[in-house]
């Protein structure tokens, strides 16, 4: 699928729309969701223009790709998640309902998020 720029997250990225924002670098974009599930509820997008995980696993560099996984570690770790734990998801699809044509890792937490996701 081709990356369309008019998505939320690029216009967030853009500084068009606010966001709650948690971190920045060069590799990746954190912000609260807007709709949260969970008392704590993040996501974190790269930079680069990726329309999902199955394209940024796929097409983003070594660089970019460490570059992000450091970045969400370093959330998850800021935002006190990784001593009670957390998740991390990425839905891609119509199956996974994904809704942002842009690549976005959840981080959930702040609660017992039981055993199963579905
Ligand atoms: O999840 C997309 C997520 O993006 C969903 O949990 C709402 C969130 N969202 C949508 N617009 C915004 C803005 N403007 N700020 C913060 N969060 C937002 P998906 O995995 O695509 O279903």
């Amino acid at each position: 699928m081709a990356y369309d720029d008019s998505n939320i997250f690029a216009k967030i990225l853009r500084g068009e729309i606010p966001c709650d924002k948690v971190y920045e670098d060069e590799y990746a974009l954190a912000f609260r969701d807007i709709n949260p599930q969970t008392p704590t509820h993040v996501l974190v997008i790269p930079k680069g223009a990726y329309v999902s995980f199955d394209d940024f696993s796929e097409q983003a560099s070594g660089e970019e790709i460490v570059g992000f996984v450091r970045a969400a570690g370093k959330v998850a770790r800021d935002l006190g998640l990784v001593a009670p734990g957390y998740r991390a998801l990425a839905n891609h699809g119509a199956d996974a309902h994904q809704e942002v044509p842009h690549f976005h890792l959840h981080l959930f937490g702040g609660k017992d998020l039981g055993r199963m996701i579905k």
